[in-house]
């Protein structure tokens, strides 16, 4: 079990259990994990109560999204692309992209690599040439056989792992929106989850922090700090309005 030394709380505070409606509203016992927070307000994530609509394409091609998530495409823009990527000292550029069509999530089986024997969502390095968004594109595609027309920037994350000088500086986005159905790669199989079925346990550490954020529609910053691949040092986690 990960060990959370210190805490920069992302803000409000709620006891277990408060949001009923959402997925994980069992609380923190639930997770197996204590400082889990959820927040004081009961927004659900954007696309609540949106009707989610479905077209099949002649190729068998499948478009899903959220009603209300479309029309709020055109309001949201990214800052994301242009920031040099690649390395930044000892820092590297990393995208990870979750697919949210609520009341389910695509999370794929890493196979082979860093974090293989776990749930993710879809990413990888961003590589030289190349603009984050871009690059959360190509592996998501890579990964899953997904195209996106709209991803939303949520996340930024920092990871430390003791003893390795380079931190992983990671990008993540949140699409409801995608084409295709996803397709087991080499490096990933990918699969759908209930909300209330995440698999926390399988997945890394971190995750049972931050995940719950982006499921609501909240964007945050943070920066967590490893021993090995399961202990977690230290960390903080913030809510912020703007990436
Ligand atoms: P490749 O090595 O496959 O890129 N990643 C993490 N994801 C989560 N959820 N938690 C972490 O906690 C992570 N550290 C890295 C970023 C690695 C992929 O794994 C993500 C990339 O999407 C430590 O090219």
């Amino acid at each position: 079990m990960a060990a959370a030394r210190r805490h920069t709380a992302p803000i409000r505070w709620q006891e277990p259990g408060a949001f009923p409606g959402l997925p994980w509203g069992a609380g923190p016992k639930h997770l197996g994990h204590p400082p889990l927070h959820s927040l004081a307000t009961a927004e659900s994530w954007p696309g609540r109560g949106a009707t989610g609509t479905e077209s099949g394409a002649p190729t068998g091609t499948r478009t899903w999204c959220a009603g209300a998530a479309r029309q709020r495409i055109s309001l949201v823009s990214h800052s994301a692309g242009h920031q040099d990527p690649g390395t930044m000292g000892a820092t590297r550029l990393y995208t990870l992209v979750l697919v949210l069509q609520p009341p389910r999530l695509l999370l794929g089986m890493k196979k082979r690599g860093f974090g293989a024997g776990r749930w993710n969502g879809f990413g990888g390095k961003v590589q030289a040439g190349e603009t984050i968004e871009a690059g959360a594109r190509r592996e998501l595609q890579e990964e899953s056989g997904l195209t996106v027309d709209t991803l939303h920037k949520v996340g930024h994350i920092v990871f430390e792992f003791v003893g390795n000088p380079e931190r992983m500086d990671v990008h993540i986005f949140r699409t409801d929106c995608v084409q295709g159905t996803p397709v087991e790669s080499d490096e990933m199989r990918p699969q759908w989850f209930q909300l209330d079925q995440i698999p926390f346990g399988d997945m890394w550490p971190d995750d049972r922090y931050w995940l719950p954020l982006l499921l609501q529609g909240r964007k945050f910053q943070g920066h967590f700090k490893f021993q090995g691949q399961d202990t977690i040092l230290d960390y903080t986690l913030r809510e912020v309005d703007v990436l």
